[in-house]
């Protein structure tokens, strides 16, 4: 027999062989035995070199016709018994690879951050920029440089949670911020006007809590010192973030109000969600829920830091954030927001 007809007849053999395999174990000892380096065809391989020249060439296509049919015929094979392989393999553990996955859980922000976020958005709109300050404050930040001295019975107002820290003399200068105002001086301190700023954060204080009170609640502070500034231009931008924010159609109502860094002092009130200016439990009867302390900027406080109150004024402005949400979503108890349920933050 030719050496050509050997060759056929070692591919029609392994051929066949490989056809009744069926599992990957017997795969590798037929990828041995045919393709292996002491394979018959890897012998015809070597001993081309052997062969009278005529031969050699006839010889040497064939090997590597058969060689590389053999392989390409292996590929798919591995391929099917490994499938078939985990496939048994699996079903003896009980897992159906075919089954869809578990979607993965995606939070999203708590419904606080998600309003300081939208209403950052409106005043960023109006030419505010977004600053932060530390929670920590000196006393004079939160209370002396806002015209508030020690013995100011406006510091009763804002029952302050302090830290235990005494100087020599058995003051105690630091404190947990109550209001976000402290951040009006830290600003001025460093950047002279023309200036827009609003200041999302939290802020403490040591109060009961009720359904409108919490002892921690965010505010946001907003302050514009300019030439010319005016009452209108505090009650517009007011006016602005309370239409975009809560739609046209919302009361919103402004009144007197006394804050010692300010002058004259206003606070803002926007019409109850809950019971729409009737009166109920979350509005104490009156209709209305106040959402901000504001004012023009104090005289004292820009001498304070420099700026001339007879060439510069401004307003500013100190909104609780929590109440917010609770007027646009007639939420009636703050305490929801805190009580980690997800029942109630699943909805936002
Ligand atoms: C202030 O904190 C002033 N700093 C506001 C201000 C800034 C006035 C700039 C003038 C110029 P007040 O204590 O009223 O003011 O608090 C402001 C808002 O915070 C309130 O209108 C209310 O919406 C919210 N707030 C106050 N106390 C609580 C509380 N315990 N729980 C939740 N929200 C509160």
């Amino acid at each position: 027999m030719s050496i050509l007809q050997q060759l056929e007849e070692l591919r029609a053999k392994a051929l066949k062989d490989l056809a009744s395999i069926d599992d990957v174990k017997e795969l590798e000892f037929w990828r041995v035995r045919y393709l292996g380096k002491k394979s018959q065809l890897t012998k015809v391989l070597h001993s081309l070199a052997k062969l009278p020249i005529a031969e050699r060439k006839a010889v040497g296509a064939s090997a590597n016709e058969v060689k590389a049919n053999l392989g390409n015929s292996l590929k798919p094979k591995e391929q099917a018994l490994r499938e078939a392989e985990l496939k048994a393999s699996t079903r003896k553990e009980g897992i159906d690879i075919s089954l869809p996955g578990r979607p993965l859980p995606v939070g999203h922000f708590h419904p606080i951050t998600q309003v300081l976020y939208e209403i950052d958005d409106i005043f960023v709109s109006m030419g505010f920029e977004v600053v932060e300050g530390p929670e920590v404050e000196w006393d004079y930040y939160n209370f002396e440089a806002l015209n508030i001295p020690k013995e100011h019975p406006a510091r009763d107002t804002m029952a302050t949670l302090w830290i235990d820290y005494k100087t020599e003399n058995g003051d105690r200068p630091m404190l947990l911020r109550t209001h976000t105002s402290p951040m009006q001086i830290r600003v001025m301190e460093k950047v002279r006007p023309p200036l827009r700023i609003v200041v999302p954060g939290k802020v403490y204080r040591y109060e009961a809590t009720d359904a409108t009170h919490i002892p921690m609640f965010h505010q946001l502070e907003g302050l514009a010192v300019d030439k010319g500034i005016t009452m209108a231009d505090l009650k517009g931008t007011l006016y602005e973030f309370a239409r975009r924010f809560f739609g046209q159609d919302r009361r919103v109502r402004f009144r007197c109000d006394y804050f010692p860094f300010v002058e004259p002092g206003v606070e803002m009130a926007i019409e109850c969600a809950v019971c729409k200016g009737e009166g109920c439990r979350l509005c104490g009867s009156s209709g209305w829920i106040e959402i901000l302390g504001a004012g023009m900027v104090h005289p004292r406080v820009l001498e304070r830091v420099n700026i001339d109150p007879e060439v510069y004024s401004g307003f500013a402005f100190g909104m609780g954030i929590e109440r917010i949400p609770m007027l646009r979503y007639g939420i009636n108890d703050i305490r929801l927001f805190y009580s980690s349920d997800l029942r109630f933050l699943r909805q936002f």
